[in-house]
């Protein structure tokens, strides 16, 4: 069964390669006939791994492109899910599986919703990987992906794939769970580290303020029926400022690089849940305001 794999972007790339390499067949889905031809004329996807680089010639497409998609990997932005998806519509097989790559959450059930007839799978993933070029990645950290669906505790069988390309995985039928888990890690760290402009580790410098921001975000996730997500979190948070003390968050990176944020999907989800259990999150909130600020200061979406 072919692998389409939607973005050519840091994770898609990644998917896509290693797919490949494992000899099952996959196809690109990009964005229109002019990247398509930047592609072409690139010769492939580059992936860079332990200092070495390969290239991968993956056939390519547009959205348009005729022929059915019965296996999709959506490896676009949160904020693109939701279009990049329908625009596969009129191509999607009965009973296709979409997998979902986007951090945090919302997107998740605005595909589902726009395409009730796809299976769609949720994922969650720790691996690391940067564009360094066009069409060309560095997979700059190991890492898991946890997949699953609500109520659907046997894997699929060609979770094999995944197997066969060395890709580590997990099915997961408590993946809402882990995308709730790695929302509220990605609420407490990644907004100060842009407020204050530091690296990680430089939040051991605000412990009252993250205490109190995951005292908060604990408070969501039992509000949510996530108990189990809720466990342990600053603990969690606070060995996660360690161990990534020298690197900055991937919220700081798109900050600093003018690019848009997944805001919506993270702080701007958390506090929307809130409100809807009427529960007050006056720090959440306070911190979406001025995450919000900062962001339109620099001209940046803050949706
Ligand atoms: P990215 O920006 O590197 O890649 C996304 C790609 O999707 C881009 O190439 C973009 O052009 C493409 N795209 C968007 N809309 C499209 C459309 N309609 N048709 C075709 N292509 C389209 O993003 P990424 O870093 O790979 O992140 C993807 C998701 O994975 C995000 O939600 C991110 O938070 C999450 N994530 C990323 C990493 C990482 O290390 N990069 C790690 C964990 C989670
Ligand atoms: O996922 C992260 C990110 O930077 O987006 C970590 C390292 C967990 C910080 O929230």
């Amino acid at each position: 069964m072919t692998w389409h794999v939607l973005g050519a972007g840091s994770l898609g790339s990644l998917w896509a390669a290693r797919l490949a390499r494992a000899g099952l067949p996959v196809r690109l889905i990009l964005r229109d006939p002019t990247r398509l031809a930047a592609y072409r004329a690139a010769g492939g996807l580059r992936l860079s791994e332990a200092g070495h680089t390969h290239l991968y010639p993956i056939p390519a497409e547009t959205a348009d492109s005729p022929g059915p998609v019965q296996r999709l990997l959506l490896a676009c932005k949160a904020y693109d899910a939701e279009e990049a998806a329908a625009s596969l519509a009129p191509r999607l097989s009965a009973n296709a599986e979409i997998i979902l790559l986007q951090n945090g959450l919302g997107s998740q059930d605005a595909v589902a919703t726009r395409l009730p007839r796809a299976r769609c799978i949720l994922a969650s993933s720790t691996e690391g990987a940067f564009r360094d070029a066009d069409f060309s990645v560095v997979f700059a950290g190991q890492g898991h992906t946890w997949l699953g669906r609500a109520g659907q505790d046997q894997a699929p069988a060609w979770l094999s794939d995944l197997q066969q390309a060395g890709i580590p995985h997990t099915w997961s039928a408590e993946i809402l769970g882990k995308l709730w888990r790695k929302l509220a890690l990605n609420c407490a760290i990644n907004p100060l580290t842009v407020l204050h402009d530091c690296r990680n580790g430089g939040l051991a410098d605000y412990p009252g303020e993250v205490a109190s921001l995951c005292m908060e975000l604990s408070t969501l996730l039992q509000q949510c029926q996530q108990a189990s997500a809720a466990e342990g979190l600053h603990e969690e948070v606070q060995r996660v400022i360690a161990a990534t003390a020298a690197n900055y968050s991937s919220m700081h990176q798109d900050v600093a690089q003018g690019r848009r944020t997944e805001i919506a999907y993270l702080l701007g989800y958390a506090c929307h849940a809130a409100a809807q259990r009427q529960l007050a999150v006056p720090l959440l909130q306070t911190l979406h305001q001025r995450l919000s600020a900062h962001l339109a200061a620099r001209g940046l979406p803050t949706t």
